[in-house]
């Protein structure tokens, strides 16, 4: 059941605090609005909640409560790349989606930032290969 579960691409794979704006949508270009959001990696997706949840809550427990997440998106042929020409704040990424959404994800922990570099590299790269 082990190797069933990994695949699942609903698995949590990483989630944490990031500073978070979206830049664009569907290819038109957004006004940046910067905000901390609770981050969730999935084994397909990113999903964006605007707080994090209770330490006791389960993911599946908690959206069962009710809590719905902001947004999310689906990572498959998703671009990743350094936010940092896009932004004068330190420790960025940029996420550009198949459909044109477009954000960036934030810490100013520079180890936080590349863990979840490499997590979301790591999900992306799985994703081509399916
Ligand atoms: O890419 P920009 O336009 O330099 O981004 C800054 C602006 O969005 C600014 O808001 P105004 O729309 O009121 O100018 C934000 O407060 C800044 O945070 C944005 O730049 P950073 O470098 O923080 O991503």
């Amino acid at each position: 059941a082990l190797p069933q579960l990994l695949d699942d691409p609903h698995v949590e794979e990483r989630s944490g605090l990031l500073n978070m704006t979206k830049i664009a949508q569907g290819g038109r270009k957004l006004r940046k609005n910067w905000g901390p959001a609770w981050v969730v990696l999935t084994g397909s997706s990113l999903v964006f909640y605007r707080e994090r949840p209770p330490q006791s809550a389960s993911l599946q427990g908690w959206a069962r409560a009710g809590s719905r997440p902001e947004s999310s998106v689906d990572l498959r042929g998703a671009a990743l790349a350094s936010g940092c020409q896009l932004s004068s704040r330190r420790n960025v990424l940029h996420i550009r989606t198949v459909p044109g959404h477009e954000f960036l994800l934030q810490s100013d922990e520079e180890t936080e930032l590349r863990d979840w570099h490499r997590a979301l590299r790591t999900v992306i790269e799985r994703l081509d290969r399916e």
